[in-house]
C-alpha cells in the first residue's frame, strides 16, 4: 500500500489544480481508515512544498444533516492551508474549483500550541475567539460522490474558508441559529446544537482527532467545528452569507469571469 500514497496524493492533487472530477480511489483501491490519512498528509505535503502553509483543521460530518446529505456518517478531521483562506468580503473565481458547495460553520482560534496528548480537556483554554463562517468544499470526485476512505484521503473536501469578526468566546454556543443565504435568500437553516449537540464539544472532538492522525495544532489555528445544515452548489454571480445568531454575519462573492 504505501508504495501507492504518493501517487493517490498525485491523483487528487492534480485533480484539484486541473479542476476536472476524478473516479473514486474506492472504484479500485481498498483503502483503510489509516491508509487514507496517509494519503490526505501526502497531499497536503505536496501544497506545503508549493509554498503553502497549515492554517488550521477542519472537522466532517459533525452534525447528522451533514451525514445524511453525504451517506458517511463518521466523524472526520482535515487540514486547512493558507492557500484557501479567502478573505471576508473577497470576491472568488467559480472556474477555480471543481464542483463547489458551501456550508455555514462556526469557527474558534486556537489559543496556544496544543499537545492531544498533554492537554487537559479545557475547551476554554484551548481556544480564545469565535466566529460565523463558510467552508466552501469541493470534493475532487465525480458527482460529488465518496465513501469514508474516498473523503478523508481527499482531505475531506476542503477547499476553501471565510471567517467573519472574531470575538470572545460566549458562556455557551448551542442552540443559536445558523443561516446561509445565497443573494439575500434564505437557502438552508439549522442550530449550532447540530453540531455535536454543542460546538464546544466540535473543539474536543478536534483536538482528539489531531492527536490520533499527527496533525499539529498551534496558536492561531482555525478549527471549523462542521457544518450546522446540508450544504449548498455555489453559483456564480452571486453573494453568500452566514449568518449565526449573537456572532453575526460573513460574507463573500462569486464570480464568473476571472
Ligand atoms: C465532506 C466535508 C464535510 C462538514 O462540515 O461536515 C464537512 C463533504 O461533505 O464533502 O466539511
Ligand atoms: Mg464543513
Amino acid at each position: 500500500m504505501t508504495a501507492h500514497v504518493g501517487e493517490l496524493a498525485t491523483r487528487l492533487d492534480d485533480a484539484a489544480r486541473d479542476r476536472v472530477a476524478e473516479q473514486q480511489l474506492s472504484a479500485d483501491h481498498d483503502l483503510s481508515l489509516a491508509e487514507a490519512y496517509a494519503v490526505q498528509h501526502a497531499l497536503v505535503s505536496r501544497r506545503l512544498g508549493r509554498g503553502e502553509t497549515r492554517v488550521g483543521v477542519k472537522l466532517g460530518f459533525t452534525s447528522r444533516a451533514k451525514a445524511a446529505q453525504m451517506g458517511v456518517s463518521e466523524v472526520i478531521i482535515g487540514q486547512l492551508t493558507s492557500r484557501m483562506h479567502v478573505e471576508e468580503g473577497a470576491e472568488i473565481w467559480l472556474g477555480a474549483y471543481v464542483h463547489p458547495r458551501v456550508e455555514p460553520e462556526i469557527a474558534f482560534r486556537l489559543a496556544r500550541n496544543i499537545d492531544p496528548q498533554l492537554w487537559t480537556g479545557n475547551v476554554t483554554e484551548a481556544v480564545n475567539a469565535v466566529a460565523p463562517a463558510v467552508e466552501i468544499i469541493d470534493s475532487r470526485y465525480r458527482d460529488f460522490r465518496f465513501n469514508l476512505a474516498d473523503v478523508v484521503a481527499d482531505n475531506t473536501s476542503a477547499s476553501g474558508f471565510v471567517v467573519g469578526a472574531w470575538q470572545p468566546l460566549p458562556a455557551s454556543l448551542d442552540n443559536r441559529g445558523m443561516v446561509l443565504e445565497l443573494d439575500g435568500r434564505l437557502v438552508q437553516s439549522g442550530s449550532s446544537s447540530a453540531i455535536l449537540g454543542d460546538p464546544l464539544r466540535a473543539v474536543a472532538a478536534a483536538i482528539r482527532m489531531a492527536g490520533r492522525h499527527d496533525i499539529p495544532l498551534r496558536a492561531g489555528d482555525v478549527l471549523l467545528a462542521g457544518a450546522g445544515t446540508p450544504a449548498v452548489a455555489l453559483v456564480a454571480p452571486g453573494t453568500v452569507s452566514a449568518t449565526v445568531s449573537g456572532l453575526g454575519r460573513v460574507r463573500f462573492r462569486v464570480t464568473s469571469v476571472r
